[in-house]
């Protein structure tokens, strides 16, 4: 058989096989092309980008206060998971700055430690300098593990409130998870992250107070729920008890099924494309601001943009 000829052609499946085949291989070309992209230039970026032709992977979110459990969810999510045969990748992004990694670097011995033996396959992400607790190129790095085929890609992000709209568009599914604190609860009542939640879950059931904050998210969204639109269900989790897990992984299942027939697949695709597009354009104008001469730093507006708008034009189209 011929190279094209083995080439899978796209759908969950053809990901599958191409996944099995590209194996450890696979996992190293992955993590180069990964580091490659940490710290490449918008240009750079794009050369590594394979965007083309790779069946999607379901992406499920993971938003939250820290301390809320993320990690630790994620981590037995990922396990059920796999153990179903789903071939899976985690994406965390590391909220702090790099003098205090220690908390994540604990995550990730927690987490390695829980995923010995298995097959997934886990990389932390800086975040940057974007504000909105997001890695600058997390949309590079999920297509780069789209591209290697997984069938899914759980994603860790902090901050409640933090996400923007546009950015809702990289996942299929966001989860957000909340311990009983009141605290949180306000916090997210307020930014409206309970609108952009697929599923509400309350972790650390075995504190005193979960069940209550549950009850009040209810009936906030409840009475939000407009005709016909969804209401995200509320779960209450803890991470020591297997059958709260399994029932997140039900309603992770059951919001895919719901997507299915009430999301449009093609326009949703373009979105998350678009905001691609605007994430590098953003680096890019970025990078070519950092660059400016000194004598156009000085110049007003008006000029300093058009003369931004130009470089672009002789050095990007
Ligand atoms: N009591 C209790 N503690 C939990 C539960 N789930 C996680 N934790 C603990 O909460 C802390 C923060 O968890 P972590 O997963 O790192 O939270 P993240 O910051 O949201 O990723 C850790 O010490 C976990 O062991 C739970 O269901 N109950
Ligand atoms: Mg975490």
């Amino acid at each position: 058989m011929s190279a094209a000829a083995t080439q899978p052609q796209g759908g969950p499946e053809a990901a599958r096989l191409r996944y099995d085949e590209g194996g450890l291989a696979g996992r190293r070309q992955l993590a180069r092309d990964l580091s490659r992209l940490a710290d490449a230039s918008v240009t750079e970026a794009l050369r590594l980008l394979r965007d083309e032709g790779a069946a999607a992977s379901r992406r499920i979110g993971f938003t939250g206060p820290p301390g809320a459990g993320k990690s630790t969810l994620i981590g037995r999510l990922a396990k059920l998971r796999a153990a179903r045969g789903a071939t899976l990748a985690i994406v965390a992004i590391d909220p702090s700055s790099p003098k205090s990694s220690g908390a994540l670097l604990g995550d990730r011995v927690r987490m390695d430690a829980l995923l010995a033996g298995t097959d997934i396959y886990i990389r932390s992400l800086p975040s940057g300098r974007s504000a909105d607790g997001l890695s600058d190129n997390l949309a590079d790095v999920l297509a780069a593990i789209e591209a290697e085929g997984f069938a899914e890609i759980l994603i860790e992000t902090v901050g409640v409130g933090q996400v923007e709209a546009g950015a809702r568009a990289l996942v299929d599914t966001l989860v957000l998870a909340m311990g009983p604190q009141s605290g949180d609860q306000i916090q997210a009542m307020k930014a409206g992250v309970l609108e952009t939640a697929d599923i509400v879950v309350i972790n650390k059931a075995d504190l005193p107070g979960a069940e209550r904050m549950a009850q009040d998210i209810r009936n906030v969204l409840e009475r939000r729920s407009g005709e016909g639109r969804r209401v995200p269900p509320v779960l209450l989790t803890q991470a020591s008890d297997a059958a709260s897990i399994e029932a997140l992984s039900r309603a992770i299942d059951e919001h895919e099924a719901w997507s299915a027939v009430h999301v449009d697949a093609a326009q949703a695709a373009e979105a998350r494309r678009l905001w691609h597009v605007r994430s590098l354009l953003g680096r890019r104008v970025a990078e070519l601001i950092d660059a400016l001469p000194a004598n156009v730093r000085e110049a007003s507006v008006a000029q300093i943009y058009r003369y931004v708008a130009n470089l672009m034009r002789e050095k990007d189209a």
